[in-house]
């Protein structure tokens, strides 16, 4: 494995990239337009290999995935569930379609040994849900863990080293998910990590190697 770092950072320290570029392409999923809050359907699905429905992003980054669901909120408004909004602007993206699994993927352009943040909105559909979700980075799952269930809404915040001039960042069902609801995802960013937070890893990196001596 070429990764060199993966972990969680504390949610304290998700300002540090404020202000800084978004590398990731329609993080927000809120084109297409095509979906319209006045009138059904409030969601549509996309099935592995569609590349245009989302902007930015590819439908079906894993070995047996079917389709994800681009949904509006106002779906769940008709489903009874009117405290559930999305993250950010009115749409989101069920990783699960209709069925799941699913994933979407996207390449992000990056420096190789530069280190970068992602973070992402995460929630579940009502359908059977909390459900499980999983996070690969340059080819490596570097997370698989429960969303929380309808109606919550967690912000997860990683530290990545990159390896190459593109990096594959692929978010995911519970491969084995093939019901019709799954994590739901909103609000992906990827920034550069800041230069003092990089030297503060790599202090802490020295005093625990001085301490192995
Ligand atoms: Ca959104």
């Amino acid at each position: 494995m070429n990764l060199k770092a993966i972990g969680t950072i504390p949610v304290a320290l998700a300002g540090f990239g404020v202000g800084a570029q978004n590398f990731v392409f329609n993080g927000d999923f809120e084109p297409p337009e095509t979906l319209d809050a006045s009138s059904p359907p409030y969601f549509i699905t996309a099935f592995s290999g569609d590349a245009t429905s989302i902007s930015g992003w590819t439908v079906g980054g894993r070995k047996g995935d079917v389709s994800v669901d681009i949904v509006h909120q106002e779906f769940f408004f008709e489903q009874g569930f009117p405290k559930f909004f999305a993250y950010s602007g009115v749409q989101m993206i069920d990783l699960a379609g209709s069925p799941g699994p699913g994933s979407i993927w996207q390449d992000i352009g990056t420096t190789p040994g530069e280190m970068y943040q992602l973070s992402f909105a995460c929630s579940s559909n009502f359908l059977g849900g909390p459900h499980w979700l999983e996070v690969q980075w340059d080819g490596a799952i570097v997370d698989f863990f429960l969303a929380p269930e309808a109606g919550e809404w967690v912000v997860r915040n990683y530290s990545l080293m990159a390896t190459g001039a593109v990096t594959r960042l692929i978010l995911g069902s519970d491969p084995n998910n093939f019901s019709n609801g799954g994590p739901v995802v909103d609000a992906v960013v990827i920034v550069p990590e800041p230069a003092s937070f990089a030297a503060l890893t790599l202090n802490l990196s020295l005093l625990v190697f001085r301490r192995r001596k």
